[in-house]
């Protein structure tokens, strides 16, 4: 790779591999100076981390660093999804650190999460001593044969002389190709050990060559398809976030005219406002997006990789549709539905090309007529918008997030958790720009939010983050609490406190004839849910949020949302928690039942929509 395709490479951190600086070569240091050091000349310029025995001599010349910022947190897990959060906001890697055993396995989730997301972090562990390797020594775990299969590569490094080429390494493979998490175990010894530092340093990756630019004929075949096409649709996934390619996707859309519909990993890549847009496909997905996809004769699948909760029940998944399927990942290709025109290479290049070849289409006269499609596209959205129940005398959360995402605005950024919450703020808040919407899509981790949106704050200081956290998922990270005040990152966090587990609780409505095993948080043996004047407030939101010297506020009426979510967002010298106390019993709608085909989505409860085909 040259150096100028590096600095245009999705990630690309500024002066990656010393190419603006003067070379350094040989000077002697130790292994953690050398650590520290790569990272810096790596672009890293933030570190979320926690100390232990065996990352140890990295934490003392860190002392030293005029370039690193290193943030203590509470938790391994939060110092994981901090760094997604940074990289997902900033397109940069994000950097975390832990000690051997427990510290590494407790980044072991926000791996995981990155992994399936293809977010690119670097993850550095100490690890025992080399000649201890395999003894079982003192918080020894194995973290590279746990993370096997849940890193897009992972390095034991166990003599000093290869930390700098390895971090350089890590970084090139994180941020490159399909993005993803690398982590580097670093023995404690080799850290102690001295080596002499050099920078640049040659990298030593045979075999990691990632494709690029999308084969010519593929894209003319493309092309061809779409032109020729009557029902087609633009199925826009997270790696056109990765690439950078929101603006091309524009282009490609207007030039096209096809609708466009935009996965959960994909929500911010193409406006919301725009004509063109369907909205999000999938279990919890539109009607017109779903019904698009699943009628369509035509699926240009872009960084998007046909998930079981977009496909719904595969083998009815969009019956008569040919597939054009483009990821810079070969192995997602036919990996779950078979493409007719595979095309690898790197979104931005793919979809430049395609708008090349699709213009000329249309200047041989072939131009896509999809005049009937559309007057069925827009009947349904038009029959089936997105919307929601409200009852009386108690507050809808789709209300209270759709007030957030309506006076925060399309500047902010906004980050979620797992569950319903997680489903409304995909759905009711209108996002116009990339990187504005993150959340654990893939993995569906609860306790993302709050971590996410604290590591998305230091990434981007200036722009307003709200987490928008069940009281589930709250309850899993919260502690970051403390990390944020005293780091003075001022997010804002709106727990949607419907005192259950709702997701799982609706499952248990729908599925399991309402009985509520263990889903209900605030009630418990002998406690009923509701049974006082007062609610049981186990815990009291404000109350922690004040213990954590966060500024704490409730909302529990629908008249009061407004003037609540305006002071938080007046408050940006603290992180402010806001306890929005909601109706227990709404439920996420459209929905496409797990394993069920995607013809046979609900509108809302009972409600199958009316295609014209006779099964209402
Ligand atoms: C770590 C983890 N454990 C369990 C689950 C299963 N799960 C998915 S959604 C959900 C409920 C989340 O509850 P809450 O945070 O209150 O959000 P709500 O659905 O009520 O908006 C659970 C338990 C999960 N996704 N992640």
């Amino acid at each position: 790779m040259t150096e100028q395709a590096r600095a245009a490479a999705p990630g690309s951190q500024p002066n990656s591999h010393g190419s603006q600086r003067a070379a350094t070569a040989g000077v002697p240091m130790t292994g953690a100076q050398a650590l520290i050091r790569a990272l810096e000349e790596s672009g890293a310029d933030t570190i979320f981390g926690y100390p232990g025995g065996a990352i140890l001599p990295a934490y003392d010349p860190l002392l030293d660093s005029a370039k690193l910022r290193h943030i203590l947190v509470r938790h391994e897990q939060g110092a994981g999804h901090a760094a997604t959060g940074y990289a997902q906001a900033t397109g940069r890697v994000g950097v975390c650190m832990a000690t051997s055993g427990p510290g590494a396995t407790n980044l072991v989730t926000p791996i995981a999460d990155a992994h399936m997301d293809s977010v690119p972090i670097v993850a550095i562990t100490g690890q025992v001593n080399a000649s201890s390797i395999g003894t079982d020594a003192f918080q020894e775990a194995d973290i590279c044969g746990i993370t096997m299969p849940i890193t897009k590569h992972n390095f034991l490094v166990t003599r000093p002389e290869d930390i700098a080429r390895t971090i350089a390494e890590a970084f090139h493979i994180a941020a490159t190709g399909r993005p993803g998490p690398v982590l580097v175990d670093i023995a404690k010894d080799a850290m102690q050990a001295t080596t002499a530092f050099r920078w640049p340093v040659e990298m030593d990756l045979p075999g990691y060559r990632p494709v690029s630019k999308p084969h010519a004929k593929q894209i003319r075949e493309a092309a061809r398809m779409i032109v020729e096409s009557r029902r087609p649709v633009l199925y826009v996934g997270g790696g056109v976030l990765k690439a950078r390619a929101t603006a091309q996707l524009r282009a490609l859309a207007e030039l096209t005219g096809a609708p466009v519909v935009t996965t959960l990993m994909a929500r911010g890549a193409f406006p919301d406002s725009h004509q063109l847009h369907l909205g999000m496909p999938g279990m919890h997905g539109t009607v017109a997006a779903v019904t698009a996809l699943q009628k369509s004769d035509l699926i240009i699948a872009l960084g998007a990789r046909f998930d079981d909760r977009v496909t719904g029940k595969l083998s009815s998944f969009a019956p008569d549709a040919k597939v054009v399927h483009a990821d810079i990942d070969p192995a997602e290709i036919s990996k779950n539905r078979v493409a007719d025109v595979p095309i690898v290479g790197d979104c931005a290049e793919v979809i430049t090309d395609l708008a090349v070849a699709v213009r000329a289409e249309h200047a041989a006269g072939r131009v896509g007529d999809y005049a009937a499609w559309w007057s069925m596209l827009d009947a349904w959205r038009t029959k089936y918008p997105l919307g929601y129940e409200t009852v009386k005398g108690s507050l809808a959360p789709q209300f209270v997030i759709e007030r957030i995402g309506k006076i925060a605005g399309p500047e902010a950024i906004y980050t979620a958790g797992v569950g319903q919450h997680q489903m409304w703020a995909a759905q009711f808040i209108n996002y116009e720009n990339p990187g504005t919407f993150l959340n654990s899509g893939g993995a569906g981790t609860m306790g993302y939010a709050l971590p996410a949106a604290m590591g998305a704050k230091v990434g981007r200081p200036d722009t307003t983050v709200w987490a928008i956290d069940g009281d589930g998922c709250f309850q899993m990270t919260n502690q970051e609490l403390a990390t944020c005040v005293i780091n003075d990152i001022p997010i804002k966090v709106a727990v949607i406190n419907n005192g259950t587990l709702g997701m799982v609780r609706q499952w248990q409505t729908l599925f399991y004839n309402q009985r509520y095993s263990n889903t209900t948080l605030a009630a418990g043996p002998g406690i009923e849910l509701g049974g006082g004047a007062e609610p049981r407030r186990v815990p009291d939101f404000v109350k922690l949020a004040e213990a954590y010297g966060c500024v704490g506020l409730r909302c529990d009426s629908p008249d009061q949302v407004d003037a609540t979510i305006e002071k938080a967002m007046a408050i940006n010298d603290a992180p402010v928690v806001v306890d929005f106390v909601v109706h227990q019993d709404a439920m996420v709608w459209p929905m496409v039942p797990a394993g069920v085909s995607n013809d046979e989505i609900l509108a809302a409860r009972g409600q199958r929509p009316d295609f014209g085909d006779g099964e209402e």
